[in-house]
């Protein structure tokens, strides 16, 4: 049956890559060679969806940001999971005890579009280890460290510690990483923590949070940072606070 959105798409997508094989004058051999790397990406587990992400999942989050009032969304990246262990407002996140990184308090509100406080929003939050890897997906690091679940208080109140990551190496040893060589582009994200907001009657909202003056903030290889999403960090009683607020959309 026809489905006139794939069909509306696809439609486009061949325009325009049938434009860019012109321009450049591809040529039969330089096809074939193509297929042979996406064929070899698409053998792998992770390939193909590392290249796709890595080059247009952002795209999703600048369409969504255009028919949304709320705060900026972001990319999600691979390694979301779900059942992270909830934890309570201003505890800190499990982290493996070698993990002697700086230390830092993430907390605001989460409002909705009129303005009001929302109680009882799911805050997932995950991040990478010091070392630049994602716990459950990496081996040796147990799925309950570096991820947690909040929930907002009824001021819409949140408030997280934990261990600063730092900037992060997408997976680089397979056909992503040859490709980006080949284009003369690094492989590596800035530091990022990643959220996924959930309430009832909302629209469920994926964003980064990255820090401001940091490594690779204005070359991330996922092109995904938004300057909303880049915030600054204030000492506040000798601590590291960013400051991120959440304005969620109705669903
Ligand atoms: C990540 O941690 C990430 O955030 C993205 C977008 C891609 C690969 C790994
Ligand atoms: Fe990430």
């Amino acid at each position: 049956m026809k489905n006139e959105r794939v069909n509306a798409i696809v439609e486009d997508l061949v325009d325009v890559i049938r434009g860019v094989m012109l321009k450049h004058s591809v040529t039969n051999d330089e096809f074939k060679q193509a297929i042979e790397f996406l064929e070899g990406a698409s053998r792998e587990t992770f390939e193909l969806q590392l290249m796709l992400r890595n080059f247009f999942e952002i795209t999703t989050a600048v369409a969504a940001n255009q028919e949304h009032e709320g705060s900026a969304a972001n990319i999600a990246g691979p390694f979301y999971l779900e059942g992270a262990p909830e934890i309570a407002n201003g505890e800190h996140i499990k982290v493996l005890e070698e993990s002697n990184g700086e230390e830092v308090t993430i907390r605001g509100h989460v409002k909705g579009t009129d303005g009001k406080p929302i109680e009882g929003v799911k805050l997932d939050v995950w991040h990478s280890t010091p070392v630049g890897t994602y716990s459950g997906v990496h081996p040796g690091i147990p799925a309950d460290h570096y991820r947690a679940k909040l929930t907002t208080d009824a001021a819409g109140y949140y408030e997280v510690k934990t261990t600063k990551p730092v900037p992060y190496q997408i997976p680089h040893d397979g056909h992503t990483g040859q490709l980006l060589t080949m284009m003369g582009r690094h492989s590596w994200r800035p530091a990022h923590v990643h959220f996924k907001a959930h309430g009832e009657g909302l629209v469920e909202h994926i964003t980064q949070v990255y820090f401001e003056g940091e490594d690779y903030v204005d070359s991330d290889c996922c092109d995904a940072v938004i300057d909303e999403l880049v915030l600054p960090t204030a000492q506040v009683n000798g601590e590291n606070v960013i400051t991120k607020d959440f304005v969620l959309d109705p669903a």
